[in-house]
């Protein structure tokens, strides 16, 4: 298990440097993934989930989870089987979006894609070894956390990783797949659930296994909603003005298919005013928490200025 000076401590309260803040937090999770998920016998398996878990990637889903479990009062350590798990399902959800089947990509965090490289058999699989494997990591390496509080962490990501959560939200994209006619309404529910529910998940779950109270989940709860749905603004624009080399996977894809986004909806400059108003009401959220919420706080404006 990852120590807590390995995790980099919480930063002085006066000041606070997010780049060597996310630098010190994605090296710390790319150790814990890396000795997460040793190859073993049928290695074809574990060599493909290994392929796309290591894979790189901002990383941002165990970053939000650990610093929400330090904001709500416990330690990193407590975290980061969670934020490890986090990280397996957004990568199987990878994994799966890029297959023939759903999005048909080549090119995943600057990679070929599992599917092109291992076949799409091999791809859905590692998909499904991903994903059950992160709910017995949570279960078998959470330590120093009362069960209750790791029991009802695993049944949040159930739910947000199921058909209430990741998976509705991407049947109902894959239904309005070639549809010009799309509303708000249906665009807000496929993002606030493909995209939104995860990244809730990893904040509302650090600040359960810290043992947060109710009041305090729901304001991380209402912060985590505006940020995934900022998060997904930012997307929609990057993938018109950002580069493939930028991204890591193919850019312009949505114009290409006349898929409705929220800059076709609304342009690009209201799009981004949406995606920092978003922002500013997800901040306001964390008022009470004080210079405690300084990461979080950050992290919220590093998504309305990021370029992938
Ligand atoms: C969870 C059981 C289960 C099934 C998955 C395929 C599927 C169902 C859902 C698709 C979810 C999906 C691909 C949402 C898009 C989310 C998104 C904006 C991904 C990009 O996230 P970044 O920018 O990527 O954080 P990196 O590579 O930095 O991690």
């Amino acid at each position: 298990m990852v120590l807590a000076t390995e995790l980099g401590s919480s930063q002085p309260e006066s000041s606070f440097d997010l780049s060597t803040y996310l630098v010190k937090r994605k090296e710390a999770i790319e150790v814990a993934l890396d000795s997460a998920l040793p190859v073993i016998y049928p290695e074809k398996i574990y060599e493909a989930m290994r392929y796309s878990l290591l894979a790189g990637g901002k990383r941002l889903r165990p970053i939000l989870c650990l610093a929400s479990c330090e904001l709500a009062g416990g330690t990193a350590d407590m975290a980061i089987p969670t934020a490890c798990a986090l990280e397996m399902i957004h990568t199987m959800s990878l994994i799966h979006d890029d297959l023939p089947a759903m999005d048909n990509d080549d090119y995943r965090r600057g990679k070929l894609t599992n599917h092109k490289v291992y076949g799409d058999d091999i791809a859905i699989l590692a998909g499904d070894g991903l994903l059950t494997y992160a709910f017995e990591f949570i279960a078998t390496k959470t330590e120093n956390v009362p069960p209750q509080q790791v029991l009802q962490t695993i049944a949040y990501l159930g739910r947000a990783a199921g058909a209430g959560g990741l998976i509705g939200g991407q049947v109902v994209d894959v239904e309005s797949e070639g549809k010009t006619d799309v509303s708000l309404e249906t665009l807000n529910y496929i993002h606030a659930h493909k995209t939104g529910a995860l990244l809730e998940a990893c904040v509302v779950c650090g600040a359960i296994l810290a043992g947060a109270s109710a009041a305090d989940l729901q304001r991380l709860s209402r912060f985590a909603q505006n940020i995934g749905l900022a998060f997904q603004i930012v997307d929609d624009i990057l993938d018109i003005t950002a580069t493939q080399e930028e991204l890591g996977k193919t850019a312009g894809k949505d114009v290409k298919a006349g898929k409705v986004t929220f800059p076709s909806l609304w342009g690009i400059e209201e799009s981004r005013r949406q995606a920092s108003q978003l922002v500013a009401d997800a901040k306001a959220q964390l008022a009470v928490f004080g210079s405690k919420a300084l990461p979080l706080l950050a992290i919220a404006d590093f998504i309305t200025s990021r370029s992938n």
